[in-house]
Formats: structure tokens, C-alpha cells, sequence
């Protein structure tokens, strides 16, 4: 069989690089959607994928021109392709609906409308999420939950979401959403809670900061390793059907918790250090999210592994291990 390829919009972020890896490591020929600032500035905006730079082909386009994503399909010609790129910071939805959904809403239809015109026999993953449950009206959410999004974020991936099964439904093209839960490592953007925490705490011990401000701390949510996540991905478009799936943990917790367990590993009192400000409070929060991924354990056989701690206890130490500092009872808690 020839080399298969696939095309990743996203590949710079999270999960994009963890999806990079796991597809060479099977053999593909990847292929990137990249914006052409990135190109210009790869030490800051390709940081995850500077290692393997060599073994990726890149192609400049913007989820914001139709041509652009079409010239990269017509010259790529993927036998896979993986829509991971968003304006993905639920927070920052809230400061620009319109950027949003012109980059959710837009960018995945140009993605859909292209792929349907260039290369139909392309599967497609498209990236939904649990925000898409937002205030959810059971517990836990599996596929056949009502969607009641609480951000222009959510609303635009509902959009994307009901996009991809119409492009399914409509034209037959081979195209799945995962619908994820939270899912963390030490690749996570800065802005996001997890990684605001234990990054927060490895600046505290490097003397570099004296608290840490966060927002709604009674918040809960499933969170699961990222690395995990993109094998569901791929899983989805090797089954001969496509479909959704919710690819979760099951377990929640809430910040308060994160909070705790990561100022535990340290040996620090979290009080001493943590304010909660209502200012980081969202206009309309989603409280609670918990997630039943059991479709895609009976159908894709995929299940989480990384426990709670443990995803707490990897992120920390490659926070301090970043900034150079000896974090007690770390080593230790970790290797419990
Ligand atoms: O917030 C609360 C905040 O920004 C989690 C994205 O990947 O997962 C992510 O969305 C919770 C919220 O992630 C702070 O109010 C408290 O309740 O880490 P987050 P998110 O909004 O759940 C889903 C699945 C996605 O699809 C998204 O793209 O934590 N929270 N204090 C805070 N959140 C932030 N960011 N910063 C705080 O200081």
C-alpha cells in the first residue's frame, strides 16, 4: 500500500502536535496547515513541532480564505484530514464573537466545501467538544445529549458539528466529530486553567510570582491527557462507518481541586497563594461537564489511562523542570 497522507489544519497547537507525532509514528506522510506568520516566526509559533520541522511538509493558508484551504487540498490530495484548527479560548469568545465565528464557522465550512469539490474520498475528523453540552440537562453527557452551548465559542462548534454530519449525510464524504472533554498536558496553552496552574506554581517556586489569580474555582470538568485524545482521532476515521464520539475520562473535578492536588504535590498550602477574581468569571460559565465515552470504547476499543494525579503530576514537572527548579515531593508523589 502507498504511504497514506493526511493534512492537519492546527498542527502547531496541542493536540495538533501530538496528533504530528502519532501519525509519523505510523508512517504517514504529514502534511500542515500553517499561517504564514507562523512560517516567518517558527521558534515562538511552531515550539511544539520544532522537532520534527524536517519530517512535516507545511503549506500556508487561512481558515479565513476559501482558496487558500483549497489550493493546499487540490495540491495535497490527503487520504485523511484533520480539522483541528480554532479560536479554541472559550474566554476569549467572549471578547470577540466575530473573529470566532469567522474562524469556527467559516473556516470549517471552507474546509468541507473544498474537500467536497477536491478531494471527496478524504476522510474527515472535525474537532467538537464538550462545550457544545455547555449547560447540560444530564449527567453524564454521551452523544445523544441536547446541545445548549453557553459561549460564541460553543454556538460555533455546534455549527461545525451539524457542518460535518450534513456533509455526510448530504454528500457522503467520510466525516467524523470527536466530541472532546477537556484534555490537558504539559503542551497546553498558557491561558488554560490547568496550565495556568501549574505553571502559576513553578513560578512561585522560582520566586518569580507570589499568588496566583484565578476565576470561577467551583467550576468542574473531565480532564483527560491530550496525548490520548489524538489516538481516538485517528481511530475515528480508520472504522469503515463514520460517525461521533464523545471521548472523555468520566471522572470530573473541580478547579478547586486541580488547585489543591497541584499545590499538594509541591508541598504548598494553596491558600497562602491562590485569589479567586470574580473579573475572570465568565459572562456565562458552564458549571459542570462529565463525560460517557462508552460508544467509543465499544466501537474504537479506546479507553483514557493517565489518571487525575498523574496528569497533574506530568504538567508540573515539566513546568519547574522549564524554569529550572527543584519542586519537593515532586519526584516522589509522582512515582507513588
Ligand atoms: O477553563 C475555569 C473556567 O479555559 C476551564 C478548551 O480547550 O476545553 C477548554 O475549554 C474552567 C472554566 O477550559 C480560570 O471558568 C477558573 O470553567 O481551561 P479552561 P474550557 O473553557 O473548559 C474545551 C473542551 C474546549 O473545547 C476549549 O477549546 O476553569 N477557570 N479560573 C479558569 N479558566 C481560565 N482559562 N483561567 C482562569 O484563571
Amino acid at each position: 500500500m502507498s504511504q497514506r497522507k493526511a493534512l492537519i489544519t492546527g498542527i502547531t497547537g496541542q493536540d495538533g502536535s501530538y496528533l504530528l507525532e502519532l501519525l509519523l509514528a505510523k508512517g504517514y506522510q504529514v502534511h500542515g496547515v500553517v499561517r504564514r506568520v507562523a512560517l516567518e516566526d517558527p521558534e515562538h509559533r511552531m515550539s511544539r513541532i520544532l522537532p520534527h520541522l524536517n519530517e512535516v511538509q507545511l503549506h500556508s493558508a487561512s481558515l479565513e480564505s476559501y482558496p487558500s484551504l483549497h489550493n493546499v487540498l487540490a495540491r495535497v490530495q490527503p487520504d485523511e484530514c484533520y480539522h483541528l484548527g480554532a479560536q479554541s479560548f472559550v474566554s476569549y469568545s467572549f471578547d470577540d464573537e466575530f473573529s470566532t465565528f469567522n474562524a469556527n464557522i467559516n473556516g470549517t465550512h471552507y474546509l468541507l466545501a473544498a474537500l467536497k469539490e477536491v478531494a471527496p474520498r478524504c476522510r474527515f475528523y472535525f474537532a467538537g467538544t464538550s462545550e457544545m453540552f455547555g449547560l447540560a440537562d444530564e449527567v453524564p453527557q454521551n452523544e445523544r445529549t441536547r446541545f445548549h452551548p453557553r459561549s460564541s465559542y460553543g454556538i460555533s462548534k455546534v455549527c461545525g458539528f451539524d457542518l460535518t454530519r450534513n456533509y455526510r449525510e448530504a454528500y457522503g464524504i467520510h466525516a467524523s466529530s470527536g466530541v472532546l472533554f477537556n484534555h490537558e498536558s504539559p503542551r497546553r496553552g498558557f491561558e488554560f486553567v490547568t496550565r495556568k496552574i501549574t505553571s502559576g506554581i513553578a513560578r512561585i517556586l522560582a520566586g518569580q510570582a507570589t499568588e496566583l489569580r484565578l476565576g470561577n474555582l467551583e467550576a468542574r470538568r473531565d480532564w483527560g491527557h491530550a496525548r490520548e485524545y489524538v489516538e481516538a482521532m485517528w481511530l475515528m476515521l480508520q472504522q469503515p462507518e463514520p460517525n461521533d464520539y464523545v471521548i472523555a475520562t468520566g471522572e470530573s473535578h473541580s478547579v478547586r481541586e486541580f488547585v489543591e492536588v497541584a499545590f499538594d504535590h509541591v508541598g504548598l498550602d494553596w491558600n497562602a497563594y491562590v485569589r479567586e477574581s470574580p473579573e475572570l468569571y465568565r459572562p456565562a460559565e458552564v458549571n459542570s461537564l462529565l463525560g460517557d465515552a462508552s460508544r467509543a470504547r465499544a466501537t474504537l476499543g479506546w479507553r483514557p489511562k493517565t489518571t487525575f494525579e498523574q496528569l497533574v503530576g506530568e504538567m508540573l514537572e515539566a513546568d519547574c523542570r522549564a524554569l529550572g527548579v527543584a519542586a519537593p515531593g515532586i519526584s516522589s508523589a509522582h512515582h507513588r
